[in-house]
């Protein structure tokens, strides 16, 4: 299922595929880092719609569509605070990419790309969050043959590598 796991570095806006991933929070109306850039790359009418969404719990996952993106659809999921690993972080972030997964493959969407959520603001450590998303990816792509492409999208060369490395052990 590796060959389905592609990284990528860039801007995640930028990418042609039917869903991206957003790393939102609870109030889905949003923010800085790559919610703000998914936010000012697909125009007012995102917001508008997220809106009627009512907000978003940590780890679930809500789905609108893209408007002015290159992709069709941007699933919002809310990713948890790293505090110090006590207060089942690795469980919450394995479940946004699990919810985010699940609806993905309800809407019929064949290629998703995801930030590595939780890492910038929120504080996670970059490598546990990245082995987390390699392994929830991998276990949904082993049981579930909808999806044909899932692109993990990283912000500059380092995180780049890591991951690279991260899944090449997998
Ligand atoms: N494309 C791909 N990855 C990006 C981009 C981009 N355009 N911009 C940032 N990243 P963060 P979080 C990477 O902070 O930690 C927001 O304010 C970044 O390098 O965007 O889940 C929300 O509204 C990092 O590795 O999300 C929430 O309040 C990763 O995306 C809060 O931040 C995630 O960083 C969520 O924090």
């Amino acid at each position: 299922m590796k060959n389905k796991i592609i990284v990528v570095e860039g801007d995640i806006t930028k990418l042609q595929v039917d869903a991206i991933v957003n790393a939102a929070n609870r109030s889905l109306l949003g923010g800085g880092g790559v919610d703000g850039a998914i936010h000012r790359a697909a125009g007012a009418e995102l917001l508008e719609e997220c809106r009627s969404l009512k907000g978003c719990e940590t780890g679930e996952a809500k789905i609108t569509k893209a408007y002015n993106l290159c992709a069709k659809w941007v699933i919002h999921t809310v990713g948890p605070v790293w505090r110090d690993s006590t207060c089942q972080e690795d469980e919450f972030l394995a479940r946004c990419y699990r919810n985010s997964l699940a609806l993905a493959k309800k809407q019929e969407i064949k290629t998703i790309a995801f930030p590595a959520i939780s890492t910038g603001a929120y504080g996670f450590p970059m490598d546990r969050a990245t082995k987390i998303a390699v392994k929830e990816v991998n276990n949904f792509l082993v049981t579930n043959s909808s999806i044909e492409k899932v692109f993990l999208v990283c912000l500059g060369q380092s995180a780049y590598k890591m991951t690279q490395r991260i899944l090449g052990k997998f």
